[in-house]
């Protein structure tokens, strides 16, 4: 791996750290927090988290404050502690600032402490392939996108045999803590490991930290994943600049598919950062139950109202989640599901048209053939279908050429049109990380260390008030249960961290939704241009979602 000039001098970026962090602090227990949901079940499922059986108050919050200096009274400092880090799910830009932040915070606790660091995911944990992370080879990754310092994977240690496996590595290696750096899934994950661990009197604490570019793990105590903001800033670029080539060319309508699987935060921040013609929101289409029918029609009204303004042209985001939130669409990938489980072959299609229901078999038939082999054979290992692999932006771009003919054969449409697809999605995940996505995972990295120093388990690093400057950042931890609700998962109730799903009542979604009007009738592009690493630039603002969910 060869860095660029660029590379090298933000390898020289030193993140503020928060004040509490950086002088001396004490780890305190807060307020009580109850589960998302389902309080009492889940914690009858998690009685050690709970505190149920040995009668501690269940869910306390946790928060760093500042502490008097050590003075001769208080005795030799801290034992030299050894934890353990692993990269769980997708690339997110600054995982490598959270690996160093939690090494520099171990180095500062006491500089015999060790960094184990388990190579290519929860794999790596269960199977202990490892090596030890040291201040020299760390040097190299600070402030650089990619996960490639010790590699990432999707594997779950959940099942009994896979938590033994884990609780032996952690006993080999006599870890005091292991840092899980993943999504909602893995932090889930990272509960169970903590209960297990509780449970078999293992002294590994488990800690997690908030990492996805889908934006879709925060809450009110976690206010935003790592890596959404640095991604939504490479995909705004990108963005900005086809807007202003369709301006400029005015033939082209660009397509933009954008990664964000369940949730349309992604989109969401890009359209307020850009200002797109179109930009649909999952949650939106969803909880309007619109067909792919309604969803076409919406994109087809602004491109005839335009047309009829002499502008052919402009950009239209669309959340690569999407097909899973139409309404018909949906019912269709649910009957899918059941009949690929029943074992029928998957490109056998005239048996799978003739076996879905009536309604169903009409969207399927209207559905270009390689879309129709998309939703039968691309699946990831759960069998969930693998939506950045469907090519949405090419079917949304085929209804809306085939409902333009019909209205131009009506006589209600006259103008031209002519698509581009896009897919933005892996460009956005191993950026060189924003200024923002630097400072605040050197942030977390060093809280997941104070928080393992500080005896805690089965919670997740926080840093908020990321409005203020970073030096006035706070830091503790939230217990992962009170992420967590009962979903039905596999036929069964399953506890899981809550996805945060984009807010129609809140105050980013009612921005765009002031503004989108405008944005479709004229030509109101914003081309916010590359991430900015000058700290007397914008590039320290946080995105504009967060912006406005804060000052709300
Ligand atoms: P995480 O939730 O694990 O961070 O991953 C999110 C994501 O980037 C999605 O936006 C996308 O759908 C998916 O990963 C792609 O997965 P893969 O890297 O396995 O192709």
């Amino acid at each position: 791996f060869t860095g660029s000039e660029l590379s090298l001098e933000r390898a020289k970026y030193r993140p503020v750290l928060p004040a509490v962090l950086a002088g001396p602090h004490a780890v305190r227990e807060g307020e009580s927090r109850d589960c998302c949901g389902d309080h009492e079940l889940i914690c009858g499922l998690f009685p050690h988290l709970c505190g149920t059986s040995n009668g501690h108050t269940p869910l306390k919050m946790v928060h760093l404050t500042a502490a008097a200096p050590a003075g001769p009274e208080d005795g030799p400092p801290g034992r030299p502690l050894q934890l353990g880090v692993v990269l769980s799910g997708g690339q997110a830009s600054g995982g490598h600032n959270v690996i160093i932040g939690l090494h520099d915070y171990l180095q500062r606790w006491h500089p015999g402490s060790t960094l184990v660091g388990f190579l290519g995911g929860p794999a790596g944990v269960m199977n202990n392939r490892y090596k030890v992370l040291t201040a020299d080879e760390l040097d190299g990754y600070r402030n650089q996108g990619g996960f490639h310092l010790i590699g990432s994977g999707r594997d779950k240690i959940e099942k009994a045999d896979q938590l033994e496996a884990a609780a032996r590595a952690c006993a080999q290696h006599n870890l005091d803590g292991i840092v899980i750096i993943g999504g909602d899934d893995s932090n889930t994950n990272a509960a169970v490991m903590a209960e297990h661990f509780l449970a078999h009197g293992i002294k590994t604490r488990v800690v997690g930290v908030p990492k996805t570019i889908d934006g879709d793990l925060k809450n009110a105590d976690v206010p935003i994943s790592f890596g959404f903001d640095t991604a939504c800033k490479v995909f705004s670029e990108s963005i900005g600049n086809i807007a202003i080539d369709a301006m400029s060319a005015k033939k082209y309508y660009h397509f933009i598919k954008l990664m964000g699987r369940a949730a349309s935060h992604v989109t969401l921040e890009c359209a307020l950062q850009t200002h797109p013609q179109v930009a649909l929101i999952c949650e939106e289409v969803e909880a309007n139950r619109w067909g792919l029918k309604g969803v076409v029609r919406q994109v087809a009204d602004v491109i005839a109202q335009r047309a009829a303004e002499g502008r052919n042209y402009g950009v239209v985001l669309i959340p690569e989640g999407l097909v899973e939130h139409v309404h018909d669409v949906s019912t269709l990938i649910a009957e899918l599901n059941e009949l690929l489980a029943q074992g029928v072959n998957a490109v056998d299609e005239e048996t799978i048209a003739a076996s879905l229901t009536p309604e169903s078999a009409e969207v399927f038939a209207q559905l270009p053939p390689g879309i129709r082999g998309e939703l039968l054979q691309e699946r990831d290992p759960h069998g969930n279908v693998q939506v950045s692999h469907i090519e949405t932006e090419k079917l949304i771009i085929k209804a809306v050429a085939t409902e333009l003919a019909r209205r131009k054969v009506a006589g209600t449409y006259k103008g031209k049109f002519a698509a581009l697809a896009h897919f933005f999605g892996y460009e956005g995940r191993c950026s060189l990380p924003s200024n923002f996505d630097a400072t605040y995972c050197n942030a977390l990295g060093q809280a997941a260390g104070a928080l393992v120093a500080g005896n805690q388990t089965g919670v997740m690093a926080t840093v908020s008030e990321l409005q203020l400057p970073a030096s006035q950042w706070t830091v503790g931890g939230t217990p992962l249960l009170s992420m967590m609700h009962l979903e039905r998962r596999a036929g069964r109730d399953k506890p899981v961290i809550k996805k945060a799903l984009v807010e129609l009542e809140g105050p980013a979604f009612k921005a765009f939704t002031a503004w989108r009007g405008q944005w479709a009738a004229k030509d109101c592009v914003r081309s916010p241009g590359p991430i900015q690493f000058d700290s007397s630039s914008f590039g320290d603002l946080a995105c504009i979602s967060l912006a406005l969910e804060r000052n709300a």
